[in-house]
């Protein structure tokens, strides 16, 4: 196992340059809104084809939230999109173990496929609702708590408001 850096960027996730780009997918792995959108956008339509060949062949049933599985980067400036599903917010129920397995799964899939450098946008914080703060304190603590080959965990953060609750957390 190796040391692993946690960086932190402000920007648009599809524009890094890294082995593996991990997206904030649903269940059906056949894209979305927010990140899963401009992914597919910028990425073109070779991983749409992975994703339904992954559908057709392991995840009829869809992938479970907080699994992940790794397709081709299509024209992204990296080798592996890793998809990962995360939960949607509750405020009733504890879903943390779940938010905090997407990126446990997702390094565990990068480690298997050889990737060193790992892009993660804020899993959860959009469409499903996450409350920034409280999903920053997962992603660090997971990916420090880690057992990892990845060298460089780099966060994208969407905003100058995002960035800086990473930030806090990552100080
Ligand atoms: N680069 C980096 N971060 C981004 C980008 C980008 N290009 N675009 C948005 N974000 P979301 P979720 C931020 O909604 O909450 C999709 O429809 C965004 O500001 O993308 O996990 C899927 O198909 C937010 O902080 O993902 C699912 O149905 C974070 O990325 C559902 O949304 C995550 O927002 C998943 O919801």
């Amino acid at each position: 196992m190796t040391e692993t850096t946690i960086t932190l960027v402000q920007g648009d996730i599809t524009r890094e340059s890294v082995d593996a780009i991990v997206n904030a997918a649903n269940s059906s792995l056949l894209g979305g809104g927010g990140v899963d959108g401009a992914i597919h956008r910028r990425g073109g339509p070779a991983i749409l084809a992975e994703c339904r060949a992954l559908r057709a062949s392991r995840y009829g049933k869809g992938l479970p939230t907080g699994q992940a599985v790794a397709t081709t980067a299509g024209e992204l400036d990296a080798r592996w999109v890793i998809h990962t599903v995360g939960p949607v917010f509750s405020a009733s129920e504890d879903r943390s173990d779940l938010l905090a397995s997407c990126y446990r799964e997702s390094l565990k899939v990068a480690d298997e496929l050889g990737a060193r450098t790992v892009a993660f946008p804020a899993i959860s914080t959009g469409v499903y609702r996450w409350p920034m703060d409280d999903a920053a304190r997962i992603a660090v603590e997971t990916v420090r708590a880690a057992r990892t080959s990845v060298t460089e965990v780099r966060f994208v953060l969407f905003g100058e408001q995002a960035y800086e609750v990473f930030a806090a957390q990552a100080g």
